[in-house]
């Protein structure tokens, strides 16, 4: 367990130095908590994408705090900034299924939505893996039929990880690929079925009644199927990502996100600004292109990763 925050830890240096390294160095310089410091840390959170609301919500807290404390240092004061921003985020941990949890049913059909190039076919791949490693048999189904370079991608995939795919022709109806697979999941017995689909613009009403159409080709054959459907949002450009999840929800019951990309990038801050505004908890956190390079996302252990030298400093201070 330790070694796994380690190299989360190592993983999220980047973004941890692009963000909370940032409001360090502000403190730092400026030597006080002043209203001109107070307003750079309000900078710096709006630019790594906490969003607005969140935004407000730390620095009340943040203002608050330190006024009734009386905190007039400023290392002190950045403790007690990043005490919030874990309190926040660990605040809404709600109680969300593990996403690699013993499936109820078999198969347990998992479709990745999103706009165009988020990692969805990348995720898959990771997924895969994963559960093949717990022992699961796995069938991956090639929905993405647009591109003929498509299906190949996910078809490496699906080798990297050792597991089966269904594929079809380019430019065959998506639905009806993704009926086949989940079709042959039943009848070989698998125990979870991972579908890839094609990036869309969620503005796009003909892409999005396409979704549908996918959604009911699945519940024809398994009325409680997809049994998640998971969003997959950039990190590095996600800042609509609320507006995505609104519209692709419509045609598909969205169940969480999967927040990729999240290694090195310097809007680190979208993580606090998702939980705060989306009723979708983050399930899978990208950190990387490699297939190892999926964490099951916990709050608590990301909390852990990301702000345990606070922790430490904290222990220090007291
Ligand atoms: N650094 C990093 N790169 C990632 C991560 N996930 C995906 N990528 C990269 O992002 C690019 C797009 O990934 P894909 O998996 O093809 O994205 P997609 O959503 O399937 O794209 P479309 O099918 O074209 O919509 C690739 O170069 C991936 O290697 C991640 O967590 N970290
Ligand atoms: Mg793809």
């Amino acid at each position: 367990m330790l070694s796994f925050v380690r190299n989360l830890k190592q993983k999220l240096t980047k973004t941890n130095s692009g963000f909370m390294g940032k409001i360090e160095e502000t403190v730092k310089t400026r030597g006080k908590v002043d209203e001109e410091t107070l307003e750079e840390i309000e900078d710096i959170l709006l630019r790594c994408d906490t969003g607005v609301e969140m935004t407000e919500l730390i620095l009340d807290r943040f203002r608050a705090e330190i006024k009734k404390e009386k905190v007039s240092d400023p290392e002190i004061a950045q403790i007690y900034l990043r005490e919030i921003m874990r309190d926040l985020l660990l605040a809404a941990d709600e109680d969300h299924p593990d996403f690699f949890r013993k499936p109820e049913a078999k198969p347990h059909v998992v479709a990745f939505v999103g706009v165009n190039g988020t990692g969805k076919t990348t995720t898959i791949g990771k997924v895969a893996y994963k559960f093949s490693q717990m022992g699961k048999k796995v069938l991956i189904v090639a929905g993405d039929t647009f591109r003929a370079a498509a299906i190949e991608q996910i078809a490496i995939w699906a080798e990297r990880a050792g597991v089966a795919i269904v594929r079809a022709q380019p430019n065959s109806d998506p639905a009806s690929v993704i009926y086949d697979g989940v079709s042959s999941a039943m009848a070989k017995d698998y125990d979870v079925v991972l579908i890839d689909t094609a990036g869309r613009q969620h503005t796009k009403e003909n892409l999005m009644k396409e979704l549908g159409k996918i959604d009911r080709s699945i519940k024809k054959l398994l009325p409680e199927a997809p049994h998640e459907a998971i969003l997959v949002v950039d990190a590095t450009t996600g800042q609509n990502a609320i507006s995505q999840a609104e519209n692709f929800d419509k045609s598909i019951k969205l169940t969480g996100i999967a927040l990729t990309k999240y290694d090195g990038t310097a809007k680190g801050g979208i993580i606090f600004n998702l939980r705060h505004n989306l009723k979708l908890p983050v399930v899978l956190l990208g950190i990387g292109e490699g297939i190892e390079d999926l964490i099951n996302f916990r709050a608590v252990d990301f909390v852990k990763a990301f702000f345990s030298e606070e922790q430490k400093d904290k222990e220090d201070a007291e």
